[in-house]
C-alpha cells in the first residue's frame, strides 16, 4: 500500500531504541510506557490497539506507546524526539477513518488517553476548557447537568477525544446548527514539534490581535504539533428536541424537501441527514436502531432524518406536525411516510438508524470510504455511477464488492460514499482510484469533507487544492516542523 500511494520517508528518521526508553523513564511513570523493547519485552500484540486503525485497513509497527499525563511530559517527550529525530504519531481515540492516527512504520505513538481532566467550565458563558484526551461523550455528560451540550456530536462519541475531533476538524451531526470547530474552538494549548508549549488557551469570544494561529492546528491532523488542551464554547441545551424519519420515493425529492423543511421549520431545524436505501437496510440488518414498519419503508428509495431543537416543546411539535401534514397535502407528496419519535427511546432509535451506518458497514465487510463534498443534486448520481463503474469492471458480487451506498450530511453538502467489500483487494482499489477523485473534481468538490487526508489521501490532495495552496501548506509545515517528525506521511506527501 505504501508503494502504491508513493508514501515514503523523506528523511533518515531514528527508531526508538532501548536507550530512549531509559530516558523516558526519567520523567514518566512505568505505566505510561508501553514498549516491546527490552527490558520490558511486552508482546507486540499488546500494542495492536495502537498500531491498527478502526477500519482494520492501516497497520503500523510501532514498538513504543507513551501515555503522558501532563503537558510538560508531552513537551519533554517531543523535545527528546526532536533531538533524536524520532517521528511521532499523536493518537486520540483512534477512530479516524483515513489512516492518520496509526504509524506507517515504527513511529513513536503518543497517546493522549491519560490527559482526560476537565480544567474548567463556566456555566454562564458555557466555555469549557478540557484536556485533549477527554472522550467526547464524557464531556457531553460533564456539561449536561449545567444544561449545556457539546457543539459537536458524532457516531464515535464514546471513544473519540476532543483533541482528535479538533485535530481532524470533525464535522458530524450538529454542524448544521452549531457550525464548524473553526468557530466554536476558542483556544488551544499545543506542544510544537520542537517541544515548545504554545499557550493559546484563551476563553475570549473576540480576539483580533493578529494572526489566529490556533486555526492552523484545527484540521492539521497532528502534523503541526500535539494539542494538549482545548477551550470550546458549548451551547445551552435545547429545551425540546424531536426527530422524524421521512421515507422518500425518489432521491430527486431530497432537494425540494430540504427547501421546504428549512422554510417551515426555520430556526428549530437542527439536523437534516440522508441515508439511502442500502444504508438503511444495512443499519437494520446489523441492529442499529429499530426497523421502521414494512408499510413505512415500502417503495422508499432513501430516507431523511430531520431533527428539531428549540425552546418550547408545544411550539416545536406543532411546527413539525404542520410540516408533516403540509407534506402529505401536496398533490404529489415528496414523502411516502414519516415516523415521528414519541419518546426519548424512540428519539435515540431513529438517530441510531443514521448514526449506526458506519458501525453496520464495518460489521458487513471491509469498507472503502470516500467522504466528499459535492453538490447535493449529484449525491445519487455519484453513488450510482460508482456502482455501475464497479459492475462494468466485473467487481460487483459477494466475493468482491457487496454494496455501494451513500449517506451523509445534506445540509453540509457532504456525502459518505461507502463501498463494502468482502476484503480489501488491489483490483477494487484500482477501480476506485482515481475514478472517484476525478468524479469529485469534475464537480469542483472536496476529496475530504470532514474526515481529513491522513495517510489515505495524500496523493489525492491535488484534486481539491491547487499547486499554490499545496506549496504554502508545505511551507507552513516546514516552518513549524523543519525536522518533519510530526506525523510524517500524513496530509502532505
Ligand atoms: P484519532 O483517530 O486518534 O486521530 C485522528 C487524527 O488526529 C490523527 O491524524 C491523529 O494524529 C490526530 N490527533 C489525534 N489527537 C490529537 C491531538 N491531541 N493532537 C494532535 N493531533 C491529534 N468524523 C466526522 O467528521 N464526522 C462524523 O460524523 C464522524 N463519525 C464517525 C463515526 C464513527 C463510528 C467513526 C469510527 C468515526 C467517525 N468520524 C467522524 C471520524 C472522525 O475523524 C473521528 O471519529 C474523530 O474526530 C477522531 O477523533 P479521535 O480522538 O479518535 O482521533
Ligand atoms: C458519519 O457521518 C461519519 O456517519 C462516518 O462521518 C462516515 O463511515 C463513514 O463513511
Ligand atoms: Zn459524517
Amino acid at each position: 500500500r505504501l508503494a502504491r500511494h508513493g508514501l515514503r520517508w523523506r528523511r533518515p528518521y531514528s527508531s526508538v531504541a532501548a536507550s530512549d526508553i531509559e530516558h523516558f523513564k526519567t520523567f514518566l511513570p512505568p505505566n505510561a510506557i508501553l514498549t516491546t523493547l527490552s527490558p520490558s519485552n511486552l508482546a507486540s500484540s499488546e500494542l495492536d490497539p495502537f498500531n491498527n486503525d478502526w477500519m482494520g485497513k492501516y497497520r503500523g509497527q510501532s514498538t513504543t506507546v507513551l501515555k503522558p499525563k501532563t503537558t510538560q511530559q508531552v513537551s519533554d517527550i517531543v523535545r527528546w524526539c526532536a533531538s533524536r529525530e524520532i517521528p511521532i504519531v499523536p493518537q486520540g481515540g483512534n477512530t479516524g477513518l483515513v489512516g492518520g492516527s496509526v504509524p506507517l512504520r515504527d513511529e513513536l505513538v503518543v497517546s493522549l488517553a491519560n490527559m482526560n481532566s476537565v480544567r474548567s467550565f463556566d456555566p454562564v458563558s458555557g466555555i469549557l476548557v478540557a484536556d485533549a484526551g477527554c472522550i467526547l461523550q464524557s464531556l457531553t455528560d460533564y456539561v449536561a447537568p449545567h444544561n449545556h451540550i457539546m457543539p459537536v456530536d458524532l457516531g464515535a462519541k464514546g471513544s473519540c477525544h476532543i483533541g482528535g475531533n479538533v485535530a481532524t476538524n470533525a464535522g458530524g451531526l450538529r454542524l448544521l446548527r452549531y457550525g464548524s470547530l473553526h468557530g466554536s474552538v476558542l483556544g488551544l494549548e499545543v506542544v510544537l514539534p520542537d517541544g515548545t508549549i504554545l499557550d493559546q488557551l484563551t476563553s475570549l469570544r473576540k480576539d483580533n490581535t493578529g494572526y489566529d494561529l490556533k486555526q492552523l492546528f484545527i484540521g492539521a491532523e497532528g502534523t503541526l504539533g500535539i494539542i494538549t488542551a482545548v477551550s470550546i464554547l458549548t451551547p445551552p441545551s435545547p429545551q425540546a428536541s424531536n426527530n422524524v424519519i421521512l421515507a422518500l420515493p425518489h432521491f430527486d425529492n431530497v432537494q425540494p424537501l430540504y427547501r421546504t423543511v428549512k422554510r417551515q421549520l426555520s430556526e428549530i431545524l437542527s439536523a437534516f441527514e440522508f441515508i439511502d436505501r442500502t444504508a438503511y437496510d444495512l443499519a437494520v440488518k446489523h441492529s442499529q436502531g429499530r426497523a421502521l414498519s414494512d408499510e413505512d419503508v415500502e417503495g422508499a428509495e432513501c430516507f431523511v432524518l430531520v431533527e428539531t431543537s428549540g425552546g418550547r416543546r408545544e411550539h416545536d411539535e406543532q411546527k413539525l406536525e404542520d410540516l408533516l401534514s403540509s407534506l402529505f397535502d401536496e398533490e404529489t407528496p415528496l414523502i411516502n411516510s414519516g415516523v415521528l419519535s414519541q419518546n426519548p427511546a424512540q428519539f435515540s432509535s431513529l438517530w441510531a438508524l443514521r448514526e449506526g451506518v458506519t458501525e453496520a458497514v464495518s460489521k458487513e465487510g471491509k469498507a472503502y470510504k470516500y467522504d466528499i463534498s459535492i453538490p447535493l443534486a449529484s449525491f445519487q448520481t455519484v453513488v450510482d455511477t460508482t456502482r455501475e463503474h464497479l459492475r462494468s469492471k466485473g467487481l460487483l458480487g459477494d466475493h468482491a464488492v457487496k454494496h455501494v451506498l451513500g449517506y451523509g450530511h445534506v445540509g453540509d453538502g457532504n456525502l459518505h460514499l461507502n463501498i463494502v467489500a468482502a476484503a480489501y483487494m488491489p483490483e477494487i482499489q484500482d477501480a476506485l482510484e482515481p475514478f472517484v477523485y476525478e468524479l469529485v473534481a469534475s464537480y469542483r468538490g472536496s476529496v475530504s469533507a470532514e474526515h481529513g487526508i491522513g495517510a489515505m489521501k495524500t496523493h489525492a490532495l491535488h484534486y481539491s487544492k491547487n499547486d499554490v495552496s499545496i506549496e504554502w501548506m508545505k511551507k507552513i509545515k516546514a516552518l513549524f516542523d523543519p525536522k518533519g517528525i510530526m506525523n510524517p506521511g500524513k496530509v502532505l506527501e
